[in-house]
């Protein structure tokens, strides 16, 4: 990466020098982040090209100003890409990002006031599925459903019983945090007898239903968004996909109605993430990332630790460290030491504070790009399990640390570093 850096070193040797850091951080440590991965070096370079100078506010054929030649082809080329990896009838690659994706399909969907129905932040929802904090709860008349006590899963009874009750505009699924299947056709089962639009956010599962290791939610929702950047592995950003019905609404939503000028750079390195998408090798990536999480489980449990919801389906896990005695702050902190990097997370029900919460979030994505597999899930494990057991003994996370970077050599970055 650095080498075609040279004008960035000359221009403004501080920046060369934090971007440097970042390579080296992001080569040096297990990533754990759930929500994170490592983009490839033709997506980096896309996101790096001219495309970032130019405006486009409009569709293919129909913008507001004129040298649109190359950029019309290439926002149809990605949106053609999208519709055949995903198999939508319409697709939108203008969103910003995730929550700029989410504030557009209720644009699109709803009246300011109406009611959504959506998962919880504290069970495992997003922010944007209407957090009192956000939006989507200050504008909408938001209600949240949660999970089951016992199994820690989505109770679909209440989602039933909430909808009936409610009757929201828009019934949404997908989640951050729930390391467990999302059951579409149930969604749109209940969404069908309340009379409303059913929508999936499926930002963290997306590269997994891409390569076939989630099920989809496309034939079953009438509005799908997405991130980019996540187990989908392009640049970061937004899309929208959906039923033709909805087209027209979620485009004047994107724009002009929430964005302007959309970010072409980003669309150009997003027709090449998906080009990669759409390759056999994806499948086997996507496979590989839930096999990842599984033996992560497996491992973990031996040790002794307790997983919400007893494992997962899918890339993430999340861990309730209270059986271990530590929150999951000071946890996240000695992995940190340690050379591995993951989030600390509320878990459902969590007696403690959001800010210092009882659980942890990892997520095997980027560890599966950089070519890992189930033995190195637990040799992971263990160097966490051993970071945890030490938090607060500098000296034992620092001989982790030396581990981790020495294996870290073993798993090249999938870019020149
Ligand atoms: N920040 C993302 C995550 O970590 O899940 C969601 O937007």
């Amino acid at each position: 990466m650095a080498d075609w850096m040279n004008a960035v070193r000359e221009v403004d040797g501080e920046v060369f020098d934090l971007i440097r850091q970042e390579e080296k951080r992001q080569h040096k440590t297990i990533r754990l982040i759930a929500s994170e991965n490592y983009a490839s070096q033709a997506v980096l370079e896309a996101t790096a090209s001219v495309f970032t100078n130019k405006y486009a506010e409009g569709y293919a054929g129909k913008r507001y100003y004129l040298g649109q030649e190359a950029v019309d082809k290439l926002e149809t080329l990605a949106i053609d890409r999208a519709k055949a990896l995903f198999g939508a009838d319409h697709v939108n690659v203008q969103p910003y990002s995730g929550s700029p994706a989410n504030l557009e399909m209720y644009y699109a969907l709803c009246d300011l006031g109406d009611t959504i129905l959506g998962m919880g932040l504290p069970s495992g929802g997003h922010l944007t599925h209407g957090w009192k904090v956000n939006f989507s709860g200050r504008y909408y008349n938001a209600v949240s459903y949660g999970v089951d006590p016992d199994s820690e899963r989505i109770d679909m009874e209440e989602v039933r019983k909430l909808a009936h009750e409610h009757k929201p505009k828009v019934l949404l699924c997908g989640a951050s945090a729930y390391p467990r299947t999302i059951d579409f056709a149930a969604f749109r089962e209940i969404a069908d007898e309340v009379g409303a639009y059913m929508v999936a956010d499926m930002a963290h599962i997306s590269g997994l239903v891409a390569g076939g290791a989630h099920p989809t939610p496309i034939p079953h929702a009438d509005v799908v968004t997405s991130t980019t950047h996540k187990t989908l592995r392009g640049p970061r950003g937004g899309i929208i996909l959906c039923k033709d019905d909805h087209a027209k609404a979620i485009d004047r939503a994107v724009f002009p109605a929430c964005q302007g000028g959309p970010h072409l750079n980003i669309i150009a390195a997003l027709a090449v993430a998906l080009s990669e998408a759409l390759k056999p090798d994806f499948k086997t990536y996507a496979a590989d990332v839930v096999e990842n999480a599984k033996a992560m489980a497996e491992a973990f449990q031996e040790r002794g630790y307790r997983l919400v919801t007893g494992g997962t389906d899918n890339h993430l896990l999340l861990l309730d460290l209270t059986p271990k005695d530590i929150g999951g702050k000071p946890a996240a902190e000695a992995m940190e030491a340690a050379g591995i990097v993951a989030n600390a997370n509320s878990i459902p029900f969590d007696k403690r504070k959001p800010f210092d919460p009882s659980g942890v979030r990892i997520g095997t994505a980027a560890v599966t790009t950089r070519g890992m597999g189930p033995s190195e899930m637990k040799a992971i494990v263990d160097w966490t399990d051993r970071a945890v057991e030490n938090a607060g003994d500098d000296a034992a996370l620092a001989a982790i640390r030396a581990e981790v970077d020495e294996f870290c050599n073993g798993f090249p970055v999938p870019y020149t570093f």
